[in-house]
């Protein structure tokens, strides 16, 4: 089910709720007029000068009722267009690229691929995991009570495993973190699933559906999104074919927004997600052969914030949104 505070079902409801505000006076007025007006009711007769069908009551008209009939109509229509328009602003306005998750999103024919211009550090909620992943001037893994016994670290597709001491419960090891290296650490049971992930997205990296891998965003922060088209053989772009127009389309968040070839700025969208969690990618446009092939996922992460040095841990259900995590 989509995210339920986007600005669209917020506006949604306030539309909702006006609407049967109107429905409820206008029925009601039919309805009583209906009962009041029907046949064989017999006109009032001591009432000299009643209604004849099909004429204005000039002398019985209430010109107060009459100028409600307009100006409230009025004001109602004026009021849904304000919060119609509020509604748009807040989607159309950018965010300061200062204070927000600048990234580039690529349409290819037909996948695809995130371009990361800024790092970013993540991992998931300790407090429901019982594990914490810290790295820093060393790699630190505290697992105690959680059933790890495993750890696989792996550093530009090179894995290496490492035995966790479960009566110990922290693992230290003399590593400092490499911020150019697309770095995961997973932690594992003895079964060999994983139970913690942690990783490094290094700036200038990118993630592909084509691999099968997932977008991958900061929770609790605008993520900006710069949008392109392009053909999938792009460095041997020839001026004849410019590729196909797409749209990347959020569901949960009622995003959407056009890739545009030959657009060189590109197009640009943006969102904030609350919580954490795997949600939908689609194309909204019918873009070739294998259009419905171009779908894909993102993660909502509960990430490391550099700045403040704390892990920011994103729960729309418990209002918690930053806790003192880890420390690097
Ligand atoms: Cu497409």
């Amino acid at each position: 089910m989509p995210a339920d505070d986007t600005v669209f079902s917020v506006l949604y409801d306030k539309f909702l709720f006006w609407s049967i505000i109107v429905g409820v006076l206008t029925f009601g007025w039919l309805f009583y007029a209906m009962a009041r007006y029907r046949q064989n009711i017999v006109p009032d007769t001591t009432d000299v000068d009643h209604i004849v069908v099909g004429s204005f009551p000039v002398e019985r008209h209430n010109t107060r009722i009459e100028v409600l009939f307009y100006v409230l109509p009025t004001l109602i229509v004026v009021w849904l267009v304000v919060l119609a328009l509020s509604s748009n602003t807040a989607v159309w306005v950018i965010p300061d690229e200062d204070e927000s998750f600048n990234m580039e999103v690529v349409g290819k024919q037909w996948f695809w691929e995130f371009n990361y211009n800024e790092e970013l550090t993540w991992q998931d909620d300790p407090r429901e995991t019982g594990i914490d992943v810290n790295w820093g001037q060393d790699l630190v893994v505290q697992f105690a009570n959680s059933g790890a016994t495993n750890i696989s670290i792996t550093m530009d597709g090179v894995s290496s495993d490492y035995g966790l001491d479960t009566g110990l419960g922290t693992l230290r090891l003399l590593s400092s973190i490499d911020r150019f290296t697309y770095s995961t650490v997973e932690v594992l049971d003895s079964s060999g699933e994983v139970l913690h992930t942690w990783q490094h997205i290094p700036v200038g990296h990118q993630l592909s559906t084509a691999l099968g891998e997932h977008l991958v965003v900061p929770c609790d922060e605008e993520v900006v999104l710069s949008l392109f088209s392009l053909t999938s053989d792009y460095s041997e772009l020839n001026s004849t074919y410019w590729g196909v127009q797409h749209s990347f389309w959020l569901p949960e968040w009622g995003v959407k927004e056009d890739l545009v070839p030959g657009l060189e700025g590109g197009t640009v969208m943006w969102f904030m997600a609350d919580d954490p969690g795997t949600f939908d990618i689609r194309c909204a446009e019918y873009c070739g052969l294998d259009h419905s092939k171009m779908i894909g996922k993102v993660d909502v992460v509960s990430y490391f914030d550099e700045k403040t040095n704390q892990q920011i841990l994103c729960d729309a259900d418990t209002g918690v949104k930053k806790s003192d995590g880890v420390s690097s």
